[in-house]
């Protein structure tokens, strides 16, 4: 069953963020009537009336939610509370709010992250509530959890079109290098840079270096939202990845080369080193008819010539 988005009003929550631009990048091509924005001071998503009040005055006939509360391991141990409240509330009040206006189609985000933490790898989307969650980000992924099971509530209840996909770990253009909230993709590529720069003869990589993680070019990601909005119309929710994992040591090793830093690698293992794998199953959106386009080690050029002109301003 295919949706199309050509002359259609998008709003796209979170439209400010690595995945929400990636997300207004990628929409333009798909002639919408229009692109619907609208900035956290503008509409506070956290409050019910804001974002119910926002959706009834734009009405928008598709809805993609990449807005939340983001941030690295250390942002997701340090700040529980808000994870899980924020999280929580705008995905409560813009599904509700959705299916009081009636929006025609609606994409929620997951993440990896919110698997079991020693799910089956590669993990397949079944596996969501099997074990017992990685505690580093079990806030953030309660309250995404809920998202995914508010947008199948929907669905069974009233027949609303809300779907979810599930994003493995993403990097690309507008991301966060803060060296404290940030994931370790942006954190890296400023290190290495910043020793590069001052002449140091190492840099510093949090944990043993031996976790893997999968890696996703915030606009391959976009690419992949969008078709999931055009072909997908079933409660389940759709893993979203590269279908291929890296060790953080060699990780930061493709880092340093790109960036041009031929330190030592030095580990900070006061640092946690989290969910040890979370390779996720390509299965189902390759049978979707998806795949991705960015190499990592093309991703990560891009993402450091980003890094360059962002730190600029
Ligand atoms: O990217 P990251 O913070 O998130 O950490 P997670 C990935 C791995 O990189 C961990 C290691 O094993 C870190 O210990 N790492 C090494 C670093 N050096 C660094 C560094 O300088 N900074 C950071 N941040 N990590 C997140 C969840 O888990 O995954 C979020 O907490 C979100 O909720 C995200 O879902 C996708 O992959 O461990």
């Amino acid at each position: 069953m295919a949706y199309s988005l050509e002359g259609k009003r998008l709003y796209v929550a979170g439209h400010r963020g690595m995945v929400g631009s990636a997300l207004v990048r990628r929409l333009e091509g798909e002639n919408p009537a229009e692109i619907l924005t609208a900035t956290r001071s503008e509409v506070d998503l956290i409050s019910q009336a804001a974002a119910t009040g926002w959706i009834e005055k734009v009405r928008p006939d598709a809805v993609f939610i990449p807005a939340a509360k983001v941030g690295g391991i250390l942002a997701n141990d340090s700040y529980p509370a808000d994870f899980l409240y924020e999280n929580l509330m705008i995905a409560a009040n813009l599904i509700r709010a959705c299916h009081d206006v009636g929006v025609e189609k609606l994409l929620f985000l997951g993440s990896s992250c919110i698997y079991p933490k020693f799910a089956a790898q590669p993990i397949e989307e079944d596996s969501l509530l099997t074990g017992p969650l990685e505690p580093t980000n079990e806030w953030y992924a309660i309250a995404k959890i809920a998202g995914i099971k508010l947008c199948q509530a929907y669905r069974r209840q009233h027949g609303d079109d809300f779907i979810s996909a599930m994003p493995t770990n993403l990097y690309g253009p507008g991301d966060n290098y803060n060296l404290e909230t940030s994931h370790v993709i942006p954190a890296l590529i400023r290190k290495a840079h910043e020793a590069k720069n001052s002449g140091a003869s190492s840099m510093e990589i949090w944990g043993t270096g031996t976790p893997r993680r999968e890696f996703l070019h915030a606009d391959d990601c976009a690419d992949a939202l969008v078709h999931l909005m055009k072909v997908h119309s079933s409660p389940e929710h759709v893993n979203v990845g590269s279908g291929d994992d890296i060790p953080i040591k060699e990780l930061a090793e493709l880092i340093m080369e790109v960036v041009g830093f031929k330190g030592e690698l030095v580990h900070d293992t006061s640092k946690p080193d989290g969910t040890p794998r979370k390779l996720m199953s390509a299965e189902r959106i390759r049978a979707l008819g998806w795949s991705p386009s960015i190499s990592l080690q093309d991703g990560l050029a891009h993402a450091y010539e980003c890094f360059l002109k962002e730190q600029v301003r």
